[in-house]
């Protein structure tokens, strides 16, 4: 594609692309995207639709250029665990290497998440043997902080089996808190030095609302779903994620990484499709919301495109929510 890309439309539309975790890396921006499958199976709500087989890096020079797809960065088959569905990825810089982070389903069909490295930004990268020990669940986001202390953050619920793990066991019959109890959180743990393990066993995040109780698993309008970001904003943590059965990117904000993380709104309010998934980074002075929806494939759910937006903060520090289509 060497048509320069426009605000609130897909970046490329030779494949179709979701779940974007944009980093600016060497000066460019990086998109690890999952590449969803031009398939007409079956749908349903364990996500057997999300057959993703493969990750493509994208690039962009800046946001008056092409997007670049650099070709196939690392596939299902060279990865000796993992039996299929590459859902979310993240990528990281560390140690002077690429790290790329993501999820699949282990032989035994619990999802997993994997690391594998590269010398470059665009790949391929070199999966290790076995999934990150003591790792479940999905949507891995890794946050490097300002003193080089990375976190990974990840969880999802329904296909994305978190509910599963709530007594830090796989339970396969496990469902979610009654409506009345907090809701389930995204998980963090610290990583290694090295990245390739968790150096602590995972907590769960706790996100609660201005007066300090925890938001409630009823409340499909601001509980936690998957697709957690974290990225930093004048010395605020901001945790974003998907609200899943309800379609919306809230936010959250924190002083500490690990949290708790008070509630603060809406970022993006639903895109055509079920699922909604973002990232948020900074390009020189200013500050883009990277999402998909599915309007390239008119609303099938497993078809999405990559876009972008700028996002507005106000002066006190929260977003203004965006409207897709306006
Ligand atoms: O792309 C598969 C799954 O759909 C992701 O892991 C979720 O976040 C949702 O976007």
């Amino acid at each position: 594609m060497d048509k320069k890309t426009k605000p609130n439309e897909p970046i490329v539309t030779h494949l179709f692309t979701a779940d974007p975790s944009a980093h600016v890396f060497e000066g460019k921006i990086y998109i690890y995207p999952s590449h969803d499958l031009d398939h007409d199976g079956p749908t349903n709500d364990n996500g057997d639709q999300y057959a993703m087989e493969d990750y493509h890096v994208l690039s962009m020079d800046n946001f008056d250029s092409p997007c670049v797809d650099h070709g196939e960065a690392l596939h299902v088959r060279d990865i000796p665990w993992a039996k299929q569905q590459l859902w979310a990825p993240d990528a990281a810089f560390k140690n002077n290497k690429y790290y790329l982070f993501f999820p699949a389903r282990d032989k035994d069909d619990i999802f997993r998440l994997g690391v594998a490295t590269s010398s470059a930004p665009e790949g391929p990268f070199t999966p290790q043997e076995n999934y990150i020990p003591g790792s479940y669940s999905i949507d891995p986001a890794v946050f490097v902080d300002e003193d080089d202390r990375a976190y990974i953050y990840f969880g999802g619920l329904w296909g994305g089996q978190l509910e599963k793990w709530q007594t830090g066991e796989f339970l396969s019959d496990a469902e979610g808190p009654e409506l009345t109890e907090p809701a389930l959180g995204p998980r963090i743990a610290e990583l290694s030095e090295d990245m390739l393990t968790f150096k602590e066993s995972p907590t769960e995040i706790s996100i609660i609302d201005e007066d300090g109780n925890p938001i409630l698993a009823g409340d499909e309008e601001r509980r936690f779903f998957e697709g957690a970001w974290v990225h930093k904003y004048n010395d605020y943590y901001y945790l974003s994620y998907s609200t899943g059965t309800t379609h919306k990117i809230a936010y959250a904000i924190s002083k500490a990484p690990q949290g708790p993380f008070t509630y603060k709104g809406t970022i993006l309010n639903p895109v055509i499709g079920w699922t909604t998934h973002h990232s948020i980074v900074q390009f020189e002075d200013k500050w883009y919301l990277f999402y998909h929806d599915c309007s390239l494939s008119d609303g099938v759910d497993h078809k999405r495109s990559v876009k972008y937006t700028e996002i507005t903060y106000n002066a006190d520090g929260t977003i203004q929510t965006i409207d897709p289509y306006k």
